[in-house]
């Protein structure tokens, strides 16, 4: 197993399943990594939104040094969460390469300014499923939010920050009369390296973001000496809002690396706890890595080893909690907990 120093383990309230619920061997088209999928539970389903890097083995990225020729999104959808996905039998979202723009929804609309579209995150807003994505364009990356329509095949995208900004989550709900965005731009004017935090916005309609504020600076988690940015979309408990964000610590000794060799970010996520009022207000959070990478497929193999990045989080009536995770930018896996669990080590308790 490569070593990567100092060691980070998952806190003993997460439970890991052993294996991922969805990779490539799932999918009915060209797929080669699987992963940072969304999910959300709809009419008592789950509905998961994948990004799928298509178009070379392992072999042809190392060997004869091509790249992935697209980038698509795709859905699947389970009973219970856990296993037994169905994945539609066509991305929703592709990118590819020598066509140079993007399809977006089953009527095949061509946008030729996006280059790409993914890492999606799904919340459900008054009954509608709304997605937040990373868009590629070829002006700079922009974070965009989009509706699906209610059969999951046509999106509108209702709006897209300016450069550089490409990871947003929405709360589930309007806040204090306005919806409520986490988002993370990449601040590096004035600033060395990639520092980048966390930021919290608000929106009248969802098109226009303002009152933007600092929530959580990266030099305030202590596993991170890199970037961090907002995982899930935040959870709303009676204690405050659980919300995941992930983040980066670069290693100084990462051992073997995996495909891609010159690989050395380790990716873990952490935990927090917002006002329900007011959600610029972190009322608690846990001081180590909730979610670490420690399974074989997440540090052994995979494309970039170490890496976890959550993007959804499910709270059950019974008060278990799902958290979906890729793993090594490979394979998308599930963790569970109990809310109570997750408030309490938020609160130090
Ligand atoms: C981030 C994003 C994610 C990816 C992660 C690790 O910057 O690109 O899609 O999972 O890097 O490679």
């Amino acid at each position: 197993m490569p070593i990567w120093t100092p060691i980070l383990k998952s806190h003993p309230a997460i439970r890991k399943l052993d294996k991922p619920i969805l990779t490539r061997d799932d999918i009915p088209y060209d797929a080669t990594l699987i992963f940072n999928a969304g999910v959300a539970k709809v009419n008592g389903k789950y509905v998961m939104i994948f990004r799928n890097d298509y178009g070379i083995t392992r072999e042809e990225f190392e060997n004869d040094n091509k790249n992935f020729v697209g980038t698509s999104v795709g859905v699947a959808i389970s009973d219970n969460g856990i296993d037994g996905w169905r994945v539609m039998p066509k991305p929703i979202i592709d990118y590819h390469h020598d066509e140079g723009l993007c399809i977006i929804g089953n009527n095949e609309e061509r946008f030729p300014e996006i280059r790409r579209l993914y890492d999606p995150r799904i919340t459900v807003i008054d009954g509608a499923l709304y997605l937040c994505m990373a868009m590629d364009t070829w002006h700079g990356v922009r974070g965009c939010i989009a509706r699906l329509s209610d059969d999951l095949q046509s999106y509108e995208i209702i709006s897209a920050s300016a450069p550089d900004n490409r990871n947003m989550v929405l709360f589930p709900e309007k806040i204090g009369g306005y919806y409520v965005r986490l988002e993370r731009p990449f601040s590096s004017y004035e600033r060395s390296g990639t520092h980048f935090d966390l930021w919290i916005s608000r929106s009248p309609d969802l098109k226009f973001w303002g009152e933007s504020e600092l929530l959580l600076a990266s030099d305030r988690v202590a596993f991170a000496n890199d970037k961090i940015g907002p995982a899930a979309p935040p959870v709303k408990t009676e204690h405050g809002w659980l919300a995941l964000f992930h983040a980066v610590d670069v290693a100084s000794d990462r051992g073997q690396a995996e495909w891609q060799k010159n690989w050395w970010k380790r990716y873990t996520a952490g935990i927090m706890l917002l006002d329900l009022e007011n959600p610029s207000k972190i009322i608690g959070m846990y001081n180590e890595p909730l979610l670490a990478p420690e399974l074989p497929h997440e540090t052994d193999s995979g494309f970039r080893q170490n890496v976890i990045f959550p993007g959804g989080m499910i709270l059950e009536d019974d008060g278990e909690v799902k958290i979906y995770y890729g793993a090594s930018d490979t394979v998308e896996c599930l963790a569970t907990s109990t809310v109570d669990e997750l408030v309490a080590l938020c609160l130090g308790k």
